[in-house]
């Protein structure tokens, strides 16, 4: 009775073995995709989860040091919804969130990435504010910023300061 388990176990070591290696190689690759960046990716929505990348970032050089304003782009190319809910940066003791209906704007606490969609944040819409700056920045400065999400890791970016009346060409 024993020999028959024992025999069948042994049989089909090697191919778990094999299996948890494929699995293993899987994951690794993944993750490097995962850590190139903007990387382009495929395109593809991968079902689960967000995954997020972050271009077009930008702080246009404040007049002075009570505020500034921050845009930039999260690009979702994953098949399941993200808010972003805060970011921080070394520049400001308080950033918030505001986002813009007509002319009228409001903080709120998150703003949505949608699934295999995007998060614009832009000159007259949705933007991030920045209060109580330790500096005034110099255009050519680069700002970190960390953005984080309800769902994906955070994300380190390196914003750069344009001048005031700065606008990015589409
Ligand atoms: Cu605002």
């Amino acid at each position: 009775m024993t020999a028959e388990p024992v025999t069948a176990v042994t049989a089909a070591g090697p191919g778990i073995r094999k299996a948890a290696a494929a699995v293993l190689a899987l994951a690794l690759s993944a993750t490097l995709a995962a850590c190139s960046g903007d990387g382009g990716g495929d395109g593809k929505g991968h079902g689960g989860g967000p995954e997020l990348s972050v271009s077009g970032a930008y702080l246009p050089r404040p007049p002075m040091t009570d505020m500034a304003a921050g845009f930039l782009t999260v690009r979702n190319t994953g098949g399941g919804a993200d808010e972003l809910t805060s970011v921080t940066t070394p520049l400001a003791s308080e950033v918030t969130l505001h986002s813009t209906k007509g002319t009228r704007m409001k903080e709120v606490s998150s703003l949505g990435v949608p699934a295999n969609g995007r998060l614009e944040l832009s000159s007259g819409g949705d933007h991030l504010m920045l209060t109580k700056l330790t500096h005034r920045p110099k255009v050519g400065e680069k700002v970190t910023f960390t953005l984080h999400f309800a769902t994906s890791d955070p994300i380190e970016i390196k914003v750069p300061v344009e001048p005031t009346t700065y606008r990015p060409k589409d």
